[in-house]
C-alpha cells in the first residue's frame, strides 16, 4: 500500500482489477506507475509494480522485441507533444529543443516519434512529438508521460484529440498550445509550470551552484537524498539562501522555488 498516494492513484488500481484485455490492465497500471508518489516510504511499492508491469508487457508482446518505440526516458521530466497533423508539432520540438524533425506543409511528415531535450534554466525536459496517425505504441508513451501538449487550432479539434487521448486510456495531464499563435517562451512557462516541478540549486563550499529539478513540496531531505543518500544520514544541517535571506534549516525544512541550498554533513 503505497504512502500517501492521491486518489487517482486508487482509481487506477480499480480500473486494474476491473481490467478485461491486457493492453487495458497495462494501461492501468501504467496510470499506477505514474501516479505512486516517489519518496523513501514508497521505493519498494514502486520497485514492485514496476516489475509487474514489465512482466505484463512481456506477456502481451509475445515474442521479443517487435517494440516500435521504446523511447528511453531522459532528463527530469517527459513531454508528449500530440496534435493532427500539421498542428506544428514538429515546428515546436525544433523550436523548444534545437532538434532537426522534417517539417512541411504536407500531411503526416513525421513518422515516428521525434525527440528532443529542452533546457529550463539548466534542467532537462524531453520532448517527444507523437506522428498524427495515433499508433497504439506511440500512444502509450504519452500515458507514462509526466505531461502531453495538446496542440489543436480550434475548439473542436481539441476537443477531437481529447477523445482520442481518452479511446486510449491515456489519463495524463494535458495543456493546451498552438505554436502559430503564441510565443515560444510562453509555451515553454506552460510546460514547466504544469509539470509542477521546482529548481532547487546545490551550492558546494567552493561556492559554484548547480540547478536540481524536485517535485513541488519537497523538502530539505529529498533534496540530500538526490546528492547522495549519506548525506541525510550525516546529515547537520543546510544553510539556505531565499530572496536575499541566509537561514539555517533541518531535514524537513520545505524548499521553494529559486532556493540556494548548501548541505552541512557530519
Ligand atoms: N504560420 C502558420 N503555419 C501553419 C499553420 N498551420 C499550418 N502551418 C504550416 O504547417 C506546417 C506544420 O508543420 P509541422 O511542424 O511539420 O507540423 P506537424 O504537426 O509536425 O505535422 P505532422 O508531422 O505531419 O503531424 C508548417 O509548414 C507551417 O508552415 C498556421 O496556422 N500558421
Ligand atoms: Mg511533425
Amino acid at each position: 500500500m503505497p504512502v500517501n498516494a492521491p486518489a487517482e492513484y486508487f482509481a487506477a488500481e480499480e480500473k486494474f482489477r476491473s481490467a478485461k484485455s491486457r493492453e487495458e490492465k497495462i494501461a492501468a497500471m501504467e496510470e499506477m506507475v505514474r501516479l505512486m508518489p516517489r519518496h523513501h516510504g514508497s521505493e519498494t511499492a514502486l520497485a514492485q509494480l514496476k516489475q509487474k508491469l514489465a512482466k505484463l508487457r512481456k506477456e502481451s508482446s509475445g515474442k521479443k522485441g517487435g517494440s516500435r518505440t521504446g523511447i528511453q526516458k531522459e532528463g527530469e521530466a517527459q513531454v508528449c507533444i500530440i496534435g493532427f497533423t500539421n498542428s506544428g508539432k514538429s515546428t515546436l520540438l525544433k523550436a523548444l529543443t534545437g532538434a532537426s524533425p522534417e517539417i512541411s506543409g504536407y500531411p503526416y511528415t513525421t513518422t515516428r516519434p521525434e525527440i528532443g531535450m529542452m533546457d529550463y534554466f539548466g534542467v532537462k525536459i524531453q520532448l517527444v512529438e507523437i506522428p498524427p496517425t495515433f499508433h497504439p505504441e506511440d500512444m502509450s508513451v504519452c500515458r507514462t508521460a509526466e505531461l502531453v501538449l495538446l496542440l489543436a487550432k480550434s475548439e473542436s479539434e481539441l476537443k477531437e484529440i481529447e477523445d482520442i487521448l481518452k479511446k486510449n486510456f491515456i489519463r495524463t495531464k494535458a495543456v493546451y498550445a498552438n505554436p502559430f499563435t503564441e510565443p515560444v517562451s510562453d509555451t515553454k512557462e506552460k510546460i514547466w509550470n504544469a509539470l509542477g516541478m521546482i529548481i532547487a540549486f546545490t551550492r558546494k563550499t567552493d561556492g559554484t551552484k548547480s540547478p536540481m529539478a524536485l517535485p513541488r513540496g519537497s523538502d530539505v531531505e529529498d533534496f540530500a537524498r538526490r546528492i547522495h543518500k549519506d548525506f541525510v544520514r550525516n546529515f547537520r544541517f543546510a544553510r539556505l539562501w531565499r530572496r536575499g535571506m541566509v537561514k539555517q534549516v533541518g531535514l524537513s525544512y520545505v524548499l521553494e522555488h529559486g532556493d540556494v541550498v548548501e548541505i552541512h554533513a557530519k
